[in-house]
């Protein structure tokens, strides 16, 4: 594994060294890495980063096996007022003597990549290697869920929060902040205590919520507050419809509604999301398949929501702002070592199904999508083991929870995706078990000695992705 930039690339980049200055010959691109939190984003910029630096193990990455890489460098990102990405922390973490998964994301982060490669025939074209510099963004998976709320008034929000809340899935967590809901008068002036009360309440519910592997919670900077932590920005919550007169509750919650969809908000999506050329969306399906029904569902409609603000010719503000040059679109299971190689392929199969009706709904105008099981990095190795005649196939790991190395079979992912959606409909309303109650995934984690010269860490088909995402813009 490899650890921070490597002069000698940088220098290979011979007009980068100096800074950001791009040669006339130069292109770049962004490339979006969206996700809820805890799918995989940060681990799978770094080991991108990482498999990109050293390429030992990018085999179905075309322009790699044609030989035409020169260098790879990271470089000085564009924007100043951004944080960068902490890539060799996180490999630190990765790598080092007792390896562990980075930290979640607080904050956002930018990376700029550089590849230098020789075009495809360039030795009858014209012209000499070409750079291509790619920019990438990490920030915190609550952040995204904010998305669908720009185009949303007060009213309309408050009502499907209030009805979410309100569904078996979620009332028991949601009851102290119902009943504050309740007991407080919209129409009353407005009065700093109740508001109090009711924000903490509403704080509670939706960490509830986040602790049993829901994903659709907004605002999502209620629980990644990152620098507004306190602010009046985020000192609201959801209330029934009122008369809207000024200076009431529900007045001052609408306005500050307004102004954290301005403030904070917008300008996020703005300053992060526009100008994307190539989106990866991460999916921890098997997460959620363990967490429950429930929480199938919920990924299924959070994903919905967000791929809809992909919409081309969306009206308003989003749709001027999203999917007007995004292409290509990879949508990728992400965690697949956690399962033997044999359940891949439903792996894909269920995502397909979870994402068909938004991603045809959203259209892409033209744009490319790929489904894929991928493992950023991949810790465990696969075994089959005899059991009662039989043999089993399961995946080796060290286990987070024991510190153990153990062979596990989490279970057969259901054949049919059509039935794993339709149970998590029928069963989240119901509240019942799932899947027969066999499927479990238990935390692994990240392989050590994995290191080898030249080669970034373990993963799967994180080249193919690669190939889908990079390989037509290295031609
Ligand atoms: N086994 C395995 N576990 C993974 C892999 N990628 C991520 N994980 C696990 O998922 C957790 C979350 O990954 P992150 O990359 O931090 O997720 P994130 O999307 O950046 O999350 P936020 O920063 O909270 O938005 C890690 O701590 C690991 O436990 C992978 O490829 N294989
Ligand atoms: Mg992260």
């Amino acid at each position: 594994m490899v650890l921070g930039v490597f002069d000698s690339a940088a220098d290979a980049l011979g007009g980068m060294a100096d800074g950001v200055r791009e040669s006339l010959f130069d292109s770049s691109f962004r490339v979006g890495i969206t996700g809820v939190s805890r799918a995989g984003k940060t681990v799978f910029l770094t080991s991108l980063v990482a498999n990109l630096l050293e390429r030992g193990r990018m085999l179905r990455f075309t322009p790699e096996m044609e030989g035409r890489i020169e260098a790879v460098a990271l470089r000085p990102q564009p924007d100043m007022n951004i944080a960068r990405f902490d890539y060799e922390a996180h490999m630190a973490a990765l790598s080092g003597r007792d390896p562990h998964w980075p930290e979640g994301t607080r904050s956002v982060s930018q990376l700029r990549l550089s590849v230098r490669y020789r075009p495809q025939g360039w030795l009858s074209g014209f012209g000499g290697p070409k750079t291509v510099h790619i920019d990438f963004i990490d920030y915190p998976g609550e952040w995204l869920l904010d998305l669908p709320l720009i185009d949303q008034s007060y009213a309309t929000w408050s009502a499907s929060v209030l009805e979410a809340a309100r569904t078996p899935l979620r009332a028991d967590r949601a009851e102290k902040w119902l009943r504050l809901v309740e007991a407080a008068d919209p129409d009353a002036p407005y009065d700093e205590d109740v508001t109090q009360d009711l924000v903490a309440s509403y704080g509670e519910y939706l960490s509830a919520c986040r602790m049993d592997g829901l994903s659709g919670m907004t605002p999502g900077r209620f629980l990644m507050p990152g620098e507004l932590e306190g602010s009046p920005a985020l000192a609201f919550t959801p209330l029934p419809k009122a008369r809207g007169r000024r200076r009431t509750l529900y007045a001052e919650f609408a306005r500050r509604f307004e102004a954290y969809k301005r403030h904070v908000v917008k300008p996020f999506f703005r300053d992060h999301f526009a100008r994307l050329d190539r989106q990866v969306v991460l999916i921890d399906l098997l997460g959620a398949l363990d967490a429950g029904p429930g929480a199938v569902a919920d990924l299924r409609s959070s994903m919905t929501d967000i791929l809809a603000c992909y919409k081309p010719g969306a009206k308003g503000w989003l749709g001027s702002l999203l999917g007007r040059r995004i292409d290509r679109i990879l949508f990728a299971a992400t965690k697949a070592d956690h399962v033997h190689h044999t359940q891949h392929s439903r792996m894909t199969a269920i995502v397909n199904a979870l994402l068909r009706e938004s991603v045809e709904r959203a259209s892409f105008r033209g744009a490319r999508t790929e489904a894929l099981a991928i493992a950023s990095i991949r810790a465990t190795v696969e075994q089959e083991i005899e059991h009662r005649g039989q043999k089993i196939p399961c995946v080796r790991g060290r286990l987070i929870s024991s510190g153990k190395e153990a062979a596990l079979h989490p279970g057969d992912l259901p054949e049919s995706p059509q039935r794993v959606l339709a149970e998590a409909r029928e069963e989240a309303e119901r509240g019942t078990g799932w899947l027969d109650g066999d499927f479990k995934v238990m935390r692994f984690a990240p392989p050590s000695n994995a290191a080898r010269a030249n080669e970034g860490p373990p993963h799967i088909r994180l080249d193919q992705a690669l190939e889908f995402l990079l390989a037509d813009r290295l031609r």
